[in-house]
C-alpha cells in the first residue's frame, strides 16, 4: 500500500517496483491495482506494432521525445523485447537516457515474456494501468508483430500505429501477419530507402479496396462484451449511428533515424483521438476492452478453481487414456468435470 502511495505521488522507484510485482503476479499486486484503478482512464494509449526491424523502437524513441517536448508525461512500454533483430536493448536510447537522468516526465519499461503470451498481455495491461494512474498521459506500447499479440494490443490501445518499411519483402509486410485490420494509422518508416513510395501506394490501394477494416471489427467479442454492449442504459440507441465507422487510416511516411515525419505522425494520432472522441468510439472501445478483461480474469479464476477440484489421480489416469487413444479429450474433460471418472 505504501508502494501505491509512493507511486501516486510520482516516486518512480515505487512505480518500477509496482510493475515488477505485477509481472510476478502476486496477490499483493491485485490489492495495489485495486487501489490504483480509480485513477486510471486518463491516458491516451498508443500501440506501435509491425514486423521485426521496421524501426518501431527508433520511431517510439522519437515520438516519446516529441510528446515530452510538448509537455506530456510519457510512459513507454516495450513488450517482448526478445526480438532477434535488436534484442530490444536499443529501445529509446535517448529516452532511456532521460529516464535514467530522472526526468519525471518519462518512464521506460520493458516487459519480458514469462511463460504464456496471455500472461504477458495481462501484465502489460496492468503495467499500463500503473502508468495511467500515476499521471503519464501518453503511453506508448511497442510490440513486435508476431500474430495474436497485435490483436491483444489493439484491445489495449486507443490508437494502433502499424509500422511498415520498404524492402523487407516484395510487398507490404503486414498482409502476412494480418495486422492491416488493426491499424488506425500507418507509418511507412525508412522513407529514406528506395521503395517507400511503392509501399505507401500499396497500403493506400489496400485501403481503397477495403482490406483494412476498422480495428474494433477484429476485437474478440466474448460473452461479457455482448452483455456490456447490450446495456444501453448510458448509451441511448441514437448513439449507434454516431459510432458508425468512417475512419480511414492515414499513411504517414517517416524517417525515424532523422526524426522526419514525426510531427505528421503525431498529427495523425491526434486526429484519430479526436475521431474516437467525437464518435463515441472511445467510450465503446474502453467498454469492450474492460469487458474482455473482466471475462479473461473470470475465466482464469474459474479455471484455477476447477483445477483445484479435479482429482489429480483421475486426471493422470485419464490423461494416459487420452494419450493411448482410448478416450478423446472432450470426453475426458467432461468426465473430470462431472467427477464421473471411474470408467476404467
Ligand atoms: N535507413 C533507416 N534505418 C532506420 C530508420 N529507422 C530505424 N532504422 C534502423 O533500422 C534498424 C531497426 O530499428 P529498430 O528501431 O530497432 O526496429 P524495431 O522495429 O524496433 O526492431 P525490433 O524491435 O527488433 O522488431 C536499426 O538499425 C535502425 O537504426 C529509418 O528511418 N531509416
Ligand atoms: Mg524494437
Amino acid at each position: 500500500m505504501e508502494l501505491v502511495e509512493g507511486a501516486l505521488s510520482g516516486d518512480r522507484r515505487a512505480i518500477a517496483r509496482l510493475i515488477t510485482r505485477i509481472e510476478n503476479d502476486g496477490d499483493d499486486a491485485r490489492a495495489d491495482l485495486a487501489q490504483l484503478y480509480p485513477y486510471t482512464g486518463q491516458a491516451h494509449i498508443i500501440g506501435v506494432t509491425g514486423a521485426p526491424g521496421t524501426g518501431k523502437s527508433t520511431l517510439v524513441n522519437e515520438l516519446a521525445q516529441a510528446y515530452r517536448a510538448a509537455d506530456h508525461r510519457v510512459g513507454v512500454i516495450a513488450v517482448d523485447p526478445t526480438s532477434p533483430f535488436s534484442g530490444g536493448a536499443i529501445l529509446g536510447d535517448r529516452i532511456r537516457m532521460r529516464d535514467l537522468a530522472g526526468d519525471p516526465g518519462i518512464f521506460v519499461r520493458s516487459m519480458a515474456t514469462r511463460g504464456s503470451l496471455g500472461g504477458l498481455a495481462r501484465a502489460t495491461a496492468d503495467a499500463i494501468k500503473v502508468l495511467d494512474a500515476t499521471g503519464f498521459d501518453v503511453i506508448i506500447v511497442e510490440t513486435v508483430g508476431a500474430g495474436q499479440s497485435e490483436v491483444e494490443i489493439a484491445q489495449t490501445a486507443h490508437t494502433v500505429v502499424v509500422v511498415e518499411a520498404p524492402g523487407l519483402g516484395d510487398d507490404v509486410q503486414a498482409i502476412k501477419a494480418g495486422i492491416l485490420e488493426i491499424a488506425d494509422v500507418f507509418a511507412v518508416n525508412k522513407a529514406d530507402r528506395e521503395g517507400a513510395d511503392r509501399t505507401a501506394a500499396a497500403l493506400e490501394m489496400m485501403l481503397d479496396l477495403g482490406y483494412a477494416a476498422p480495428s474494433q471489427k477484429v476485437m474478440h467479442h466474448g460473452r461479457l462484451t455482448e452483455v456490456a454492449s447490450g446495456n444501453t442504459a448510458h448509451h441511448p440507441a441514437g448513439d449507434e449511428t454516431a459510432t458508425e465507422d468512417n475512419w480511414r487510416p492515414p499513411v504517414v511516411k517517416t524517417i525515424a533515424l532523422r526524426g522526419d515525419g514525426i510531427p505528421e505522425l503525431m498529427q495523425a494520432i491526434a486526429d484519430h483521438r479526436r475521431y474516437l472522441e467525437s464518435t463515441n468510439e472511445l467510450a465503446r472501445r474502453n467498454r469492450t476492452r474492460l469487458a474482455n478483461e473482466l471475462e479473461r480474469i473470470l475465466r482464469d479464476e474459474l479455471m484455477i478453481r476447477l483445477l483445484d477440484q479435479v482429482d489429480q489421480a483421475s486426471l493422470a489416469r485419464l490423461m494416459e487414456r487420452v494419450v493411448a487413444r482410448e478416450i478423446d479429450p472432450y470426453t475426458a474433460a467432461r468426465q473430470l468435470m462431472t467427477g464421473d471418472n471411474h470408467h476404467d
